[in-house]
C-alpha cells in the first residue's frame, strides 16, 4: 500500500514513534501554542533545507477534526428529535411525490434534503438564532435543492399549512404555492435570500457577514453578534463564486460566517471527485486561505474501531480510498464492501470483525450523526478571528432505500413506487395507513404531541422561526434640493455626467440625514469616475484601519483606510463588489437600516460580468443605485472590444423591478437620484436603479419647467424646432436623443435648420420605462374593455406629433426600436450594434451611423421621402 502523505512513515514506526512521544512530552511541558511554534520552526527548517512540505501542512487525516474527547455533551433529546427528522424527511418527499402524482409536471427534489436533513435538524433546534432586543440574529441560507425540507419543518412548526405543501412549485395555485427554491421576492417573509443560482449564496452570505462588520464597524449596528449560516453542496463548490470569494472572508477575520458543505459526494450527474476526496481538496482549499475546518466525517459507531486502530490501518484505509470507493460502498450489499475494503489487509479484517455485515453497511457517515454536527457547529459558533468552514460528509438520498441512496441517477428522482414509498415510511415510523403512504399524504402530529412541544419550545428559545425575513426598518427623509443644486443649475463650463454624479455623491453623503447611510462601492476603478477625493473625506473601510503611512500621505487627496471608512472598495472583484450592492441593499431587511448603496463601475463589467448577481439583486429585493460609468460604445473611445458598451441597457430592460436611465444631462441624473431615494427610502418601494453616466464633457442646460415628469416618466420635450423656420410649430422630423449622444442630436438638429428643416428635439432619459408603461396600458385596456383606456406617457408626450422620427442612441438600436410600436409615425433607429472598436469618438460615431452628420442625413433623407 502507497504510504500516505497524512500519517506517513508508516515503514519507519520506531522513529516515528520517537518524535511523537517527544512531542507529547514537549506539549505536556509547554502547551498547545508552544507545540503550534515549534511544529512552525520545524517547518521552516525543513523548507529551508528544501523539503517539499505543502500537502502534509494543508491536509490532515480523512477523519473527525474534532477528537472523541472534545466532543460536548449533546443537550437534547435525540431520540425525539431523530423522530421530527425522520417526520420532516417524510413530508418533503411527499410533496415532491404529490407534485410528481398531479401530473402537473413541476418536479422537485429528494435526495438533497434526504442528505442534509440532520444538519438542518441540529442548526434547526440549538443554534439558529432570530433577531431580538439583545441579538442581532442569523441569516440561514440554505441549499436551493434542499427547500421540501425547510418547507416541512415550517409545516410541523405551523408557519406553513397543508395547503401551501400541496401547492409545492404552483406558486399562482388559489390559496398560495411555495417556491422551488429560496426566492426572498416570492416569499419575502420567509427566504433571507436567493440562493438558486449555485453558487452566488456562498458569496452572498460571506459580503453580508462583512457588511455586518462594516455596520458594527462605523457605529450604525449594535455590536450584538448575529452569524450568517451559509449551506452549500460539494458539486456546488466548483462554480468559481464559492472558493474565488474566500479570501476576503478571512482576512476580514469574519467569525460571524459560517459555511456548511454537504458533501454527500454527489452532484447531479455524478460523482464529484471521483478519483480523489472532495472534503480533501476542500479542506487544503479552506486551511491555505486561513479558515478555521472542521471535518465531520465518521458517525460515532466508528469511534470504537478508531480507538482500537492502533497502528493507523483503518485510517490509512480511509485516506487511500477515493469518493468513487464511498459511493459504491454505499449500494454494494454489506459482505463486498468488507471485501473490497479489507481485501489483502489482514489486520484490517480483523479490526472490521466486531462488525456484521449489515452494520458495516449501515455504519453511518458524519452527517447522519447529530453528536458529531453538534460539536462542529459548537466549535463553529465559539470561534473567534476566522471564518468557519464545516465539511460534512452525508449520504446522498439516505432514507430513500435502495432506489435512491447513493445513485448516481438520485438528484433527479422524483417519483417513488408503492412499494418504495411504503419502505421509506416505515423506515421513517410514519405512522399513516398504507393507502395514505401510497399517496404520499402528509403526517402531522397533534398540536400536544411530545414532537411538536419539544419543536416549538426549542425555537422560542432561540428568538423565534428560520429561515426568517423581516422587515422592520424606519424610512429616510428625501433630501431637499442642495446636494443636486449645481445640477440642476447647469453649467456653461463643459462638464460630463460622471463628474456631476461625484459631487452629488459626496454632498449626498455629507447630508444631515441621509448622509451616513450612503455607501459608495468601487471595485479599484475610483480614479476612472474622478471619486478619489471621497478616500479623503470619507474614507475606505478597513477593520484594520491604516497600518502605513500611503505613499501620498502630503498630496491633497492620500489614500486613507479606515476602520471607520465608508467607502467599500472591493479592488477587481466585481462579483464582490455586486455582493457588498445586495447586502447594503438589503441591510433594510436583514438589519434594519436603510443603507443606500451605489455601486459605480465600468458600465461593461456590470450586466454583462456580474448579471446573475443583478438578479440575485431583484429577487433579494434590495435597494440602491448601480452606475454605470464610461457608458457608450462610441462615448468610451479607444478602449475598444471588451469594454465599450452599448447594450446593458438591452440587458437591463430584463429586470422587471429595476428602473435604468440613460440620461443626457446632469439636471436629468439630479431628478432621477432624489425621486430614486424618495421612492425607495422614503417610500420604502420595492424597486432598483440603474443610471449610466458618460465621461464626455459638455455644457450642462439647467432644468427646464416642467420637464421632471417627463425625465422620470422616460421622455419630455428638450428642445423645440427654431421658430425661424418654416412649419416649425408642427415638424415633421423629430428627433430622439439620450445619454451623450443627444450632443449628436443636437447638433443634428441645427444642421437640419441650416437646410430649412424643423425638427424638434426630445430627451429620451429610458427607453425601457417608456415600454414598460406602454406594455402595461395595454394590457390594462384589454382586462378593462369598458373603462376610460390609459394611455402610455410616450402617445401623451407626442400626441400633436406626425411625420417621421429618427432616434439615436450610444446603445444597441433595439433599445429605440423597442417602442416604435407607440410612435405616431415612422421611427428609424440610430444605434451602436456590432462589437466595439479601438477609434477615437468622432471615427467611432461615424462607423456606427450615430454622428450629428450621420442624423441630420438619416433624418434629411426621410423628410424629404
Ligand atoms: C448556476 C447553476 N448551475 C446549475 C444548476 C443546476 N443544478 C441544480 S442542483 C445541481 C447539483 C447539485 O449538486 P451539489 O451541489 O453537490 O448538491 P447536492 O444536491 O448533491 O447536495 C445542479 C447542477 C443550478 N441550480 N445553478
Ligand atoms: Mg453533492
Amino acid at each position: 500500500m502507497k504510504p500516505n502523505v497524512e500519517e506517513g512513515l508508516d515503514d519507519w514506526p520506531i522513529e516515528k514513534q520517537e518524535w511523537l512521544e517527544s512531542l507529547e512530552a514537549f506539549q505536556s511541558a509547554h502547551g498547545t501554542v508552544r507545540v503550534g511554534e515549534l511544529l512552525r520552526a520545524l517547518q521552516n527548517h525543513a523548507l529551508k533545507a528544501g523539503v517539499p512540505l505543502e500537502e502534509a501542512t494543508l491536509n490532515t487525516p480523512y477523519r473527525n477534526t474534532i477528537p472523541i474527547q472534545n466532543q460536548p455533551a449533546y443537550p437534547g433529546d435525540i431520540e425525539l428529535e431523530q423522530r421530527i427528522e425522520n417526520i420532516n424527511r417524510w413530508n418533503a418527499m411527499a410533496m415532491v411525490l404529490q407534485a410528481y402524482d398531479s401530473g402537473s409536471g413541476v418536479g422537485g427534489h429528494i435526495a438533497t434534503y434526504a442528505s442534509a436533513a440532520t444538519m438542518l435538524e441540529v442548526g434547526f433546534n440549538h443554534f439558529f438564532r432570530n433577531r431580538t432586543e439583545d441579538y442581532g440574529g442569523d441569516i440561514i441560507n440554505t441549499q436551493p435543492h434542499g427547500a421540501p425540507g425547510v418547507y416541512a419543518r415550517a409545516f410541523l412548526e405551523g408557519r406553513l399549512s397543508e395547503k401551501n405543501l400541496k401547492n409545492y412549485r404552483r406558486e399562482l395555485a388559489p390559496g398560495g404555492g411555495l417556491s422551488s427554491y429560496p426566492h426572498p421576492r416570492r416569499m419575502p417573509d420567509f427566504w433571507p435570500c436567493p440562493t438558486a443560482s449555485m453558487g452566488l449564496s456562498t458569496v452572498t452570505s460571506i459580503y453580508l457577514a462583512r457588511f455586518a462588520k462594516y455596520l458594527e464597524s462605523r457605529g450604525l449596528k449594535p455590536t450584538n453578534g448575529g452569524k450568517v449560516w451559509c449551506f452549500i453542496g460539494d458539486g456546488e463548490s466548483d462554480e468559481p463564486e464559492v472558493l474565488g470569494t474566500i479570501n476576503i472572508a478571512a482576512r476580514e477575520k469574519l467569525d460571524n460566517l459560517i459555511m456548511v458543505v454537504n458533501c454527500n459526494l454527489q452532484r447531479l450527474d455524478g460523482p464529484v471527485r471521483g478519483n480523489s476526496k472532495i472534503i480533501q481538496e476542500l479542506e487544503s482549499v479552506f486551511r491555505g486561505a486561513q479558515w478555521n475546518v472542521i471535518k465531520v466525517i465518521w458517525g460515532s459507531a466508528w469511534d470504537e474501531l478508531f480507538a482500537r486502530d492502533v497502528n493507523n490501518v483503518m485510517q490509512r484505509r480511509m485516506n487511500q480510498a477515493v469518493d468513487g470507493d464511498y459511493q459504491m460502498y454505499s449500494v454494494l450489499p454489506g459482505e463486498e464492501v468488507r471485501e473490497h475494503w479489507t481485501h489483502d489487509n489482514p489486520e484490517l479484517a480483523e479490526l472490521m470483525k466486531t462488525l456484521s455485515d449489515e452494520e458495516v453497511r449501515t455504519i453511518k457517515r458524519g452527517g447522519h450523526d447529530h453528536k458529531k454536527v453538534y460539536a462542529a457547529y459548537q466549535e463553529a459558533v465559539a470561534t473567534t478571528g476566522k471564518p468557519t468552514v464545516i465539511l460534512i460528509k452525508t449520504l446522498k438520498g439516505y432514507g430513500m432505500g435502495a432506489s435512491g441512496e447513493g445513485k448516481n441517477t438520485t438528484h433527479q428522482k422524483k417519483s417513488m413506487n408503492p412499494s418504495e414509498r411504503l419502505e421509506s415510511a416505515r423506515k421513517f415510523k410514519i405512522p399513516l395507513s398504507d393507502e395514505q403512504i401510497e399517496k404520499a399524504e402528509f403526517y402531522k402530529p397533534a398540536d400536544d404531541s411530545t414532537e411538536i412541544e419539544y419543536l416549538l419550545k426549542k425555537r422560542e428559545a432561540l428568538g423565534g422561526y428560520q429561515p426568517h425575513r423581516h422587515v422592520d426598518c424606519p424610512s429616510l427623509p428625501t433630501p431637499g434640493p442642495a446636494p443636486f443644486n449645481d445640477a440642476l443649475q447647469g453649467s456653461e463650463r463643459p462638464r460630463s455626467t460622471t463628474m456631476s454624479l461625484v459631487r452629488m455623491i459626496t454632498k449626498l453623503a455629507r447630508d444631515a440625514e441621509i448622509g451616513k447611510y450612503i455607501v459608495p462601492i468601487v471595485p479599484d476603478e475610483a480614479r476612472t469616475f474622478g471619486m478619489d477625493d471621497l478616500f479623503r473625506q470619507f474614507g475606505i473601510y478597513s477593520p484594520k484601519g491604516q497600518l502605513y503611512q500611503p505613499v501620498d500621505a502630503a498630496s491633497i487627496s492620500p489614500y486613507k483606510e479606515s476602520k471607520t471608512g465608508q467607502i467599500l472598495q472591493e479592488g477587481i472583484c466585481e462579483a464582490g463588489a455586486m455582493a457588498s450592492f445586495l447586502a447594503a441593499g438589503t441591510a433594510y431587511a436583514h438589519f434594519g437600516i436603510p443603507m443606500i448603496p451605489i455601486y459605480i463601475f465600468y458600465s461593461m463589467f456590470g450586466f454583462q460580468r456580474v448579471g446573475d448577481m443583478i438578479w440575485a439583486c431583484g429577487d433579494a429585493i434590495a435597494r440602491g443605485f448601480l452606475v454605470g460609468g464610461t457608458a457608450g460604445r462610441t462615448t468610451l473611445n479607444g478602449e475598444g472590444l471588451q469594454h465599450e458598451d452599448g447594450h446593458s441597457h438591452v440587458v437591463a430592460n430584463t429586470i422587471p423591478n429595476l428602473m435604468s436611465y440613460d440620461p443626457a444631462f446632469s439636471c436629468e441624473l439630479a431628478v432621477i437620484i432624489q425621486e430614486g431615494i424618495r421612492r425607495m427610502y422614503t417610500e420604502q418601494e420595492d424597486l432598483f436603479y440603474y443610471l449610466t453616466v458618460y465621461n464626455e464633457n459638455y455644457p450642462q442646460p439647467g432644468l427646464g419647467p416642467e420637464s421632471e415628469e417627463g425625465i422620470l416618466r422616460g421622455i419630455y420635450l428638450f428642445r423645440s424646432a427654431a421658430p425661424s423656420l418654416p412649419g416649425y410649430e408642427t415638424p415633421q422630423v423629430h428627433l430622439f436623443g439620450s445619454g451623450s449622444i443627444m450632443q449628436q442630436v443636437l447638433a443634428a438638429q441645427e444642421i437640419l435648420a441650416e437646410q430649412c428643416i424643423a425638427a424638434d428635439v426630445y430627451s429620451i432619459t429610458s427607453y425601457s420605462l417608456l415600454y414598460r408603461d406602454a406594455i402595461e396600458c395595454e394590457a390594462w385596456n384589454l382586462a378593462h374593455p369598458m373603462e376610460k383606456p390609459k394611455t402610455p406617457w410616450l402617445s401623451q408626450v407626442l400626441e400633436n406629433c406626425s411625420g417621421r422620427f429618427v432616434a439615436a442612441s450610444d446603445f444597441m438600436k433595439v433599445l429605440p426600436a423597442s417602442i416604435a410600436r407607440w410612435v405616431p409615425g415612422d421611427l428609424i433607429c440610430l444605434g451602436t450594434d456590432g462589437y466595439g472598436l479601438s477609434e477615437s469618438r468622432p471615427v467611432l460615431r461615424d462607423h456606427f451611423g450615430i454622428s450629428a452628420e450621420h442624423i441630420a442625413r438619416t433624418a434629411a433623407g426621410i423628410a424629404i421621402q
